[in-house]
């Protein structure tokens, strides 16, 4: 059987990770795959429902705080750290429900996902060779100049420290006005248009600072290929699976076998 294609879902807290997982597993099974759905953030609040293997069973965040004595911070730490020690349960959990896609929701919190060595350890153990990083771009922080070059370098970082291929997302597209949405499309697609934008926006102490950044970005290569979607409207789920389809190398498996919205 062909290894599952996995899909890390990753973003600062609030960019619609949690929104996207669910719409798009929706959209994936209703193109005719198995998904497993699995929850990484030992804090999220709520039920279970749509989640398929869920960290909560081995680590719950409040737990942590109340055993240890620890703040919210100190224990999403610890919490990562315990993950860690369970992730051959986790991965064992995952691997019995045999999906063709593995969709992982990741903490709330993203420096620690990003630059805990645990985290490193837990995607390292998940991902077969066929495993893709989404990053959210939250068009809160996106739309402008300096939020989108932010969220490029960050975007960047987590490519860099996961050593995993990247597909970018802009989330909530919804969100956006019309000519927001084209302007924030603009950015991704030419980079001299960020540049601009970059240089012109209003004169303060730290558009030198973007420049800079903007420059480390051009140089690091690809374009980011922004794929809008939005998890409310249920758009960009069709883009979003094709982006991942084109980094897993199934060219021939760009057509879902049964499109959601064929009959
Ligand atoms: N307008 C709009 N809001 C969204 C969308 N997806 C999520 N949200 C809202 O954004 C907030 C954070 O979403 P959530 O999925 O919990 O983000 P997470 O913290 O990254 O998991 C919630 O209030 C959602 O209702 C979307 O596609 N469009
Ligand atoms: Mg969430």
């Amino acid at each position: 059987m062909e290894e599952p294609g996995t899909i890390y879902f990753t973003g600062t807290a609030g960019a619609g990770k949690t929104s996207l997982v669910r719409a798009f597993a929706e959209w994936v099974r209703t193109a005719g795959y198995d998904v497993t759905v699995v929850n990484l953030d030992p804090g999220t609040e709520g039920e279970s429902d749509g989640i398929d293997v869920d960290v909560r069973e081995w680590v719950r965040l409040a737990d942590v705080e109340d055993e240890y004595g620890l703040g919210p911070n100190g224990a999403q730490v610890a919490a990562a750290d315990m993950i860690a020690l369970k992730v051959f349960d986790v991965k064992q959990a995952v691997q019995e429900l045999k999906g063709d896609y593995v969709l992982v929701d990741t903490p709330g919190q993203i420096e620690l996902f990003a630059f805990r060595e645990a985290s490193k350890a837990i995607v390292d153990a998940l991902s077969g060779d066929r495993s893709v990083l989404a990053f959210l771009f939250d068009p809160s922080l996106g739309r402008t100049p300096s939020g989108f070059v932010s969220l490029a370098m960050l975007s960047a970082t987590l490519e860099f420290r996961f050593r995993l291929p990247m597909v970018n997302v802009l989330s909530k597209s919804d969100a956006l006005a019309a000519e927001q949405l084209q302007e924030v499309l603009g950015w991704s697609d030419e980079p001299g248009r960020l540049y601009d934008a970059v240089t012109q926006d209003a004169p303060s102490p730290d558009v030198q600072l973007s420049t800079e950044l903007f420059r480390a970005i051009e140089t690091m290569g690809p374009l980011l290929g922004l794929v809008p979607t939005s998890a409310k409207e249920g758009t960009g789920l069709e883009a979003l699976y094709q982006a991942c389809q084109r980094v897993f190398g199934g060219a021939e498996d760009l057509e879902p076998s049964h499109a959601p919205t064929s009959e």
